[in-house]
């Protein structure tokens, strides 16, 4: 049964159809509040203003930039269902928060032992390490082209290396790049075995985190998508399917 909330997720707007957000993580917690039936809405923020609407809602940053001050990202959410605003921010953190606020038998995503979320912490980590190294030379710039204003294509543009060009699915480069990756998302495919889901038969939190990398790959670089959706024999694209429902707006 769908759940009434006062929950608001933070997201970046893009130019895909029908506002599709890029962001993996925004989409991973999109995936969560769908899956477990509660009701939100988004707020859209800018890459220029994340930081001054994060300091505004009360969002803890997530990391410390290399120059030392704290870094402020997307997701976070509001949630005001109980009068007082709770505010989250990271991904996996919100997903717990959501999962002790809202318990529901059917649909949690992470049970509630200290070493199953260090196993979820861990897998967040590995999936970022498999797919890590194609987000700068082959997503990045083509992120920069969905973005909004020329203030946030700007912003993006200054944290590629001087005078950075796409790497290409079928150079040299870029085919060194999507393999490696590709042979870890295959070595993650296989300990899924018969199973649909990371979980079994029901999704857990780290499926909601892969299918926010699928959704990413497949809305900003469809040669990047076409590669890994052949991964384990269409695993990822039946994921993307199954989820389907999961990642409305
Ligand atoms: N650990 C965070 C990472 C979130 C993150 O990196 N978000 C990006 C968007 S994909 C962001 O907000 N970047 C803003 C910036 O770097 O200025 C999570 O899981 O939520």
């Amino acid at each position: 049964m769908a759940i009434t909330t006062k929950i608001t997720l933070w997201d970046i707007p893009t130019t895909l159809p029908n506002q599709q957000p890029a962001s993996p993580f925004t989409s991973s917690v999109r995936y969560a509040l769908n899956y477990k039936k509660l009701s939100f809405t988004t707020s859209w923020t800018d890459f220029a203003n994340i930081k001054a609407d994060a300091l505004s809602a009360g969002a803890k940053p997530t990391s410390i930039l290399p120059d030392g001050t704290p870094r402020y990202t997307v997701p976070f959410i509001v949630d005001s269902t109980s009068g007082t605003p709770v505010v989250v921010s990271d991904s996996l953190a919100i997903v717990q928060y959501l999962d002790t606020t809202y318990p529901d038998p059917e649909h949690q995503l992470l049970e509630p032992s200290p070493a199953n979320t260090a196993v979820h912490a861990l897998g967040k980590i590995a999936l970022e390490t498999c797919v890590g190294p194609i987000v700068v030379p082959m997503m990045l710039p083509r992120i920069m082209n969905l973005l909004t204003s020329d203030e946030n294509k700007a912003i993006m543009r200054a944290r590629l290396p001087p005078g950075h060009q796409e790497v290409k699915v079928d150079s040299t480069e870029g085919k060194a790049l999507i393999g490696a990756s590709k042979e870890k998302l295959e070595a993650i495919a296989k300990t899924f075995g018969e199973q649909k889901w990371f979980g079994g038969d029901k999704p857990v939190y780290l499926d909601l985190a892969l299918l926010g990398y699928l959704n990413f790959f497949r809305h900003v670089n469809e040669d990047v998508w076409n590669v890994l959706k052949e991964v384990d024999g269409g695993r990822f694209e039946r994921m993307i399917e199954a989820g389907a429902d999961w990642a409305k707006l």
